[in-house]
């Protein structure tokens, strides 16, 4: 068995793997090659690989011993699923490890961007500290804000968890209404349009999909509270960056928190980097080491278990299985 794994991974899964198979491993700590990735995975049973590898339509039709694409992370809108689908290509992800990280980060972004923490360590770290002051850097209150979650998954449900720890009151919208709506206390609303307009927190967690991106623009950043908060570490294209950037700088709304973007990395003439209303942080949602090691052993779990002819325990085509 032939695996070709696009970025070295934390913890001990790697050498479980090699002795298993045939394992060929991007040396550099940078995104594979687009070329590279092609010729590898044309040569591959299996690949495992990371949200900045693109894993599509060509590289697919290349690849005619794939088996298995495992990718190191809960999102997967890197690969054509339907393209692998239709090759009978088992696509595996990594969920449940990460939600915690995920949670957790989002919960940070929150505090710190309704607590203006950036302009707070800037002040501090260039020594324009002059001295304590009844109105220095007044934010806005985090704990019992109505908190607005779009994308009640897994994560969306931690994050609701934690914010009945701080006391909020929680909305969410979506389709889909699960069975902890009534155990986590938690109001449905019916649009998107009503939780914007409703929360003094919102923060993304649906997946990437043709029907989510976008999903928040000019249109719905004008809904907003002139004192809300959004946050982000779902996906960048969730979001129009620029017209976020444009709502940020006129103050439509308070402040913004983001793990991810639309370009990534961000490029360096991006306006975001310009706003003092905005915390950004390098998509390291999932980076602590239970959730990277979590996710190393499950990835390489689920392209064993593909190429062993067992079930794997994440996988987001399971027709291609049977
Ligand atoms: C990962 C993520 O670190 O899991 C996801 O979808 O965005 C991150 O937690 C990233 O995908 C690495 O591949």
């Amino acid at each position: 068995m032939r695996v070709f794994v696009t970025r070295f991974l934390p913890g001990d899964a790697l050498d479980r793997l090699r002795s298993v198979a045939d394992v060929q491993l991007w040396p550099e700590d940078r995104p594979v090659p687009t070329e590279e990735l092609r010729a590898q995975a044309a040569q591959a049973d299996g690949l495992l690989c990371t949200v900045v590898d693109p894993i599509d339509r060509d590289l697919l039709a290349v690849a005619r011993r794939l088996r298995v694409i495992s990718n190191y992370g809960v999102g997967y809108d890197n690969i054509d699923v339907a393209a692998a689908t239709a090759r009978r290509i088992a696509v595996c992800n990594t969920p449940d490890v990460l939600t915690n990280a995920t949670a957790d980060i989002a919960i940070g972004l929150m505090i710190a961007a309704c607590r203006r923490w950036w302009e707070a360590e800037q002040l501090l770290r260039e020594n324009r500290w002059g001295s304590w002051s009844p109105t220095l850097l007044i934010g806005q209150p985090f704990s019992r804000q109505t908190l607005g979650i779009v994308g009640l998954g897994k994560i969306g449900q931690a994050v609701a968890q934690r914010a009945r720890g701080f006391g909020m009151e929680i909305l969410y919208s979506g389709r889909r209404r699960p069975e902890t709506e009534k155990q986590l206390g938690l109001t449905w609303c019916s649009s998107l349009e009503e939780l914007l307009r409703d929360s003094d927190i919102v923060s993304l967690h649906v997946p990437l999909t043709e029907t989510t991106r976008g999903l928040i623009g000019a249109r719905e950043l004008r809904l907003m509270k002139p004192t809300a908060v959004l946050v982000n570490t779902s996906r960048g294209a969730v979001v129009d960056q620029a017209a976020l950037a444009v709502a940020l700088r006129e103050r439509w709304i308070f402040a913004a928190g983001l793990d991810v973007y639309e370009r990534e990395p961000l490029p360096a003439d991006d306006p975001l980097r310009e706003l003092d209303n905005c915390v950004l942080l390098p998509h390291i949602g999932s980076a602590e080491t239970t959730a990277r090691i979590g996710m190393a052993d499950l990835a390489v779990d689920n392209l064993l278990a593909v190429l062993e002819g067992r079930r794997p325990r994440a996988c987001v085509n399971p027709e291609v299985l049977d």
